[in-house]
């Protein structure tokens, strides 16, 4: 009986397996990386794009479909590009952090993207992940259900992608070089954005604000995303509510609230309700600021939820002017620790409980003494020092000559290291007044090992030096579980006991709290070579980055594929 009984199940698996490919499509595209004219805050810019679009191409999938991206670079900066919160199963080479999976695409040439989307459902995007082109090279991934499958929740009327952005009435590049050379804090944005449109508060703005529908009754799924470079965000619209339903790709047990707040990385899908007058209603995101003494761009974005049937406006007669909800002050942390205490999966889910590889990394900024070679104007952070950050004392370097994936595959030597730090080198007081001869990493191309398999814990650490902050930490070629969240410094004794291993958020992007911690947990089940880092862009190029080896399995199923023919080399 037993054994009919394991043979039928396997009968239907395999059916199902079958049924499942068959339905699976392969989507063809093409990325034209180029230079495009774009008029925003009352100048034309060159803006480098994807097809002359910004922001770029939506692309919809259905889970199990692959998608072929042939990216052809006519733009004159290095560029890749990354699927953000893509797993990548098996298919590490598709990534697209320059130096880490692969070399840039060098103007003139051209990379093939090929991956399969396995089991993820939900809103994601892609961006540039080379310097700060990603400033304005991004675009939409929505994966629906796949075919003759449903949302857990009532199909809504419509769905509406909502990007958020940051732009500068200058050339990004420029601003990060300028960094660069003067070791200062980059010029902050002039603008947010969304879907590339800064909104009628701005100057010359008026016309293309993005206008959301709905009507009275009708539901409309709105899958946000920080695009933004280097900016935490607060979503809010006037007079409605968000259900909130999922988060990077992950299904949420379903809450209301009527803010969101959103690291650059994350994306958060809403449920909006036509149930107010039919009328005109500002939805609108601005800065949340966790920072001390830094600048930041105060400005406010909108875009406007508009009724169908609201009146329209005629020869003579303006539109009604839309509601303006209000926003959290900048500094709001609570309103932010609500809202991400609210996230829970909409059901049990097998977080790993025995834990092989307890990691403890702590995150920071950092200030580099003017080294002796140089300048009084290539030293222009606080108090004649470079800004520096990172990862347990260790400030990532990029290779610049090979990826780290390829190094590995090849077995070149001196690319890389493989000690970096599984604990602080050094304890302190994380979260307290750190004393000055703390505040100066090493640097280093330093990465961790683990063994395919491994169940792993990372506990994220912020630390005050020069500030404490928000840091939006992202891993490539994961999800995982963000088990518990806290502040001042995480403390193994009281903290485990609070662990959530029932039903916690799974993300690709975890928004670690300011002057606190969080802990995620997952399972290595992905060969590869996985950066970890923070979505401040601000905070890459410091150094606030590492990266995750994850050896090959047994047999084929658990290596990584060989690397594509036109894989760019250095
Ligand atoms: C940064 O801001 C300063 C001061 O407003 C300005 O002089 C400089 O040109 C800006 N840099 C870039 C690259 O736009
Ligand atoms: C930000 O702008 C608002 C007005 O929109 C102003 O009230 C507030 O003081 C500003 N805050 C900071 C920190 O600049
Ligand atoms: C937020 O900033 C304002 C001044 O801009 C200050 O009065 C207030 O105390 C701050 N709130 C928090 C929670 O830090
Ligand atoms: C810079 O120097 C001043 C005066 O010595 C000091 O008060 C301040 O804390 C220093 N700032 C940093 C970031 O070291
Ligand atoms: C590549 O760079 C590494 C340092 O990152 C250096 O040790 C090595 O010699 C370089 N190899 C080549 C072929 O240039
Ligand atoms: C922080 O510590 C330094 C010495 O390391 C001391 O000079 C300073 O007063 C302390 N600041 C605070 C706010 O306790
Ligand atoms: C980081 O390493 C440098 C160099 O060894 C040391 O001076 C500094 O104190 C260390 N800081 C921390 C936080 O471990
Ligand atoms: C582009 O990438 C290549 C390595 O593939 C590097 O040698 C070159 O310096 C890069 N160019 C720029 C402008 O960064
Ligand atoms: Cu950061």
């Amino acid at each position: 009986m037993e054994a009919i009984n394991t043979f039928l199940a396997i009968f239907v698996l395999l059916i199902t397996l079958a049924l499942s490919l068959s339905n699976a499509k392969i989507q063809e595209h093409e990325f034209v990386v180029q230079a495009t004219p774009v008029k925003r805050l009352c100048n034309t810019h060159s803006a480098i794009t994807v097809n002359g679009q910004f922001p770029g191409p939506t692309l919809e999938v259905n889970n199990g479909d692959t998608l072929v991206v042939k990216v052809i670079n006519r733009a004159r900066y290095n560029v890749t590009i990354h699927w953000h919160g893509i797993r990548q199963m098996r298919t590490g080479w598709a990534d697209g952090p320059e130096f880490v999976t692969q070399c840039p695409i060098r103007p003139g040439e051209s990379y093939t993207y090929r991956f399969t989307i396995q089991g993820q459902e939900g809103t994601l995007w892609w961006h540039a992940h080379s310097s700060w082109l990603r400033a304005t090279v991004y675009g939409a991934l929505i994966i629906h259900p796949m075919q003759g499958e449903s949302y857990p929740f009532p199909k809504p009327n419509r769905e509406t992608p909502i990007l958020l952005g940051e732009w500068w009435d200058a050339n990004p590049i420029d601003v990060v070089r300028q960094a660069t050379e003067t070791g200062g804090a980059p010029n902050v944005s002039d603008a947010y954005t969304v879907n590339g449109q800064p909104g009628d508060l701005y100057k010359c703005s008026t016309q293309g604000t993005t206008i959301v529908p709905i009507d009275s009754g009708e539901t409309n799924l709105v899958r946000v995303i920080n695009a933004a470079l280097n900016q935490p965000l607060f979503f809010t619209i006037a007079n409605h509510k968000f259900t909130v339903v999922g988060a990077d790709a992950a299904y949420l047990k379903p809450f209301t609230t009527t803010v969101l707040m959103l690291g650059p990385g994350q994306t958060t899908d809403v449920l909006i309700k036509g149930d107010q007058p039919p009328s005109r209603y500002y939805i609108a995101a601005r800065a949340y600021q966790s920072a001390q003494n830094a600048g930041f761009d105060n400005t406010t974005t909108t875009a406007i939820l508009e009724y169908k049937s609201a009146p329209c406006p005629s020869k003579g007669v303006a539109a009604i002017k839309p509601l303006m909800p209000s926003l959290p002050a900048y500094n709001d942390t609570n309103t932010v620790t609500t809202f991400s205490k609210s996230l829970r999966s909409p059901r049990r889910v097998e977080v790993p409980t025995e834990i092989d590889e307890n990691l403890f990394f702590t995150i920071g900024l950092g200030l580099d003494n003017c080294p002796p070679n140089f300048n009084s104007n290539q030293c222009q952070g606080p108090n004649g020092t470079r800004f520096t950050a990172s990862m347990n004392n260790v400030s990532f370097v990029l290779p610049s000559n090979i990826s780290i994936l390829q190094a590995l595959h090849l077995g070149v030597q001196g690319v890389f290291t493989t000690d970096f730090p599984t604990n602080p080198p050094l304890q302190f007081d994380y979260t307290g007044n750190v004393s000055r001869s703390l505040w100066q990493p090493i640097s280093g191309t330093k990465v961790t090992k683990l063994k395919f398999g491994s169940r792993v814990q990372i506990v994220l650490q912020d630390t005050s030096i020069v500030t404490p902050e928000n840091h939006p930490i992202h891993l490539h070629g994961y999800d995982f579980y963000v088990v518990a969240e806290g502040f001042g410094n995480f403390d193994p004794k009281k903290d485990t006991s609070k662990f959530n291993l029932v039903d916690p958020p799974q993300r690709n992007t975890v928004a670690v709290p300011v002057n606190g911690w969080a802990v995620i947990r997952f399972v290595a089940d992905n060969p590869g070579a996985w950066i970890m880092h923070c979505h401040l862009d601000v905070h890459i190029g410091w150094g606030l980055a590492t990266v995750l080896l994850v050896d090959n399995g047994i047999g084929l199923l658990e290596s990584i594929e060989a690397p594509p023919q036109d894989l760019p080399l250095c």
